[in-house]
């Protein structure tokens, strides 16, 4: 049977609808027992075909209550990596190599070496858009769902926060109290977008809510209404049952999941112009057909030395171990 499916047909991009791709995905990973999980920055099919959607945290979690035998990570390189850290144990595979975060790159472990020499006496707050070997010298790590509230659980006044200076900038709004030194990396992506951009959207829309990722430049922020990690977007739609229509300044996949759940809603992506610059080319390359043949020759398996696993593991629990803030 798996023969079959391998030879039969791999066929060429025309040859094969994505209604037929989805059907095999389907079927061959209920013959491998595998479990897919798709990050809400993906392409709308790549979701789709997903036994799970959401953000990094909620994605890693996810992984972690599964017993199937393969986890299909349809999202960037360092997410697969904290799946695989948090499931050692379990085959963790990644559909398309190329898939790396241009923020998660902006930072190594000589550079963090660097600025702990800056500043020994502070603690490491690390996003989780880092590789393992970074995670691996940090004393806690965060995402944009936890960061305000994983600062807050250190027992120290000052913090070095990595990477994403966007992000750390914002939480530092959140607690004057405490020293940060802020490393200089961003999310390209992110950055680009500008408020004057947005507000020429808005002026459009007057009557828009404007919902921002933290990773934003602080020009955005400023005029959003909320600002948020994108699962917690989802939920923040709530908060405005009077409101019709949304500006969304994030990575324009985040659209797909809030259409879905609020159709009679309207979302506009803050750039006013869909796959322009809120478009993030690591998490556009996996496509269907990397799913299907992830599955079906079983790559590209994510391994990491035992050492670098456990040292990154006390990070990521440690961060577990605190609330999401949103
Ligand atoms: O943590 C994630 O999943 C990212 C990169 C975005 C977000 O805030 O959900
Ligand atoms: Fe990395 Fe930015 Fe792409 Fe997210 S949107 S994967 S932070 S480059």
């Amino acid at each position: 049977m798996m023969i079959d499916l391998l030879t039969q047909a791999v066929p060429t991009q025309n040859e094969r609808s994505q209604t037929e791709l989805t059907r095999r995905i389907r079927q061959l990973a209920k013959e491998k027992n595998a479990f897919i999980l798709a990050h809400n920055y993906q392409a709308a099919e790549v979701q789709d075909v997903a036994d799970v959607v959401g953000d990094s945290l909620g994605l890693s979690l996810e992984a972690k209550k599964t017993n199937a035998d393969l986890i299909i990570f349809c999202g960037v390189h360092f997410m697969a990596e904290t799946a695989k850290i948090l499931n050692p144990d379990r085959k963790v595979l990644l559909p398309n190599a190329a898939a790396g975060c241009a923020l998660a790159n902006s930072i190594t472990p000589e550079s963090l070496a660097d600025w702990m020499d800056r500043y020994p006496e502070h603690k490491v707050v690390t996003y989780i858009n880092s590789s393992a070997e970074v995670k691996a010298m940090s004393d806690i790590c965060c995402t944009s769902a936890n960061a305000v509230s994983v600062v807050r659980s250190l027992s120290s006044d000052k913090i070095l926060f990595t990477p994403d200076r966007h992000l750390g900038a914002w939480v530092q709004k959140q607690v004057p109290e405490i020293e940060m030194a802020i490393y200089d990396g961003a999310c390209p992506t992110h950055d680009v977008l500008r408020g004057a951009d947005v507000k020429k959207v808005k002026e459009g829309l007057p009557d828009a809510i404007i919902i921002a990722h933290p990773e934003c430049r602080d020009d955005v922020l400023a005029i959003a209404d909320e600002v948020c990690s994108t699962t917690a977007m989802l939920s923040r739609v709530e908060k405005y049952p009077d409101a019709k229509t949304f500006i969304i300044a994030t990575e324009s996949g985040m659209l797909h999941q809030l259409r879905k759940k609020f159709s009679d809603k309207e979302f506009i992506i803050a750039d006013g112009c869909i796959g322009c610059r809120l478009h993030c080319p690591y998490m556009k390359v996996t496509n269907l057909f990397d799913v299907y043949q992830s599955l079906a020759k079983e790559i590209y398996e994510i391994k990491l030395s035992e050492r670098t696993m456990d040292d990154a593991r006390k990070a990521l629990e440690r961060m577990l171990a605190v609330p999401r803030d949103n």
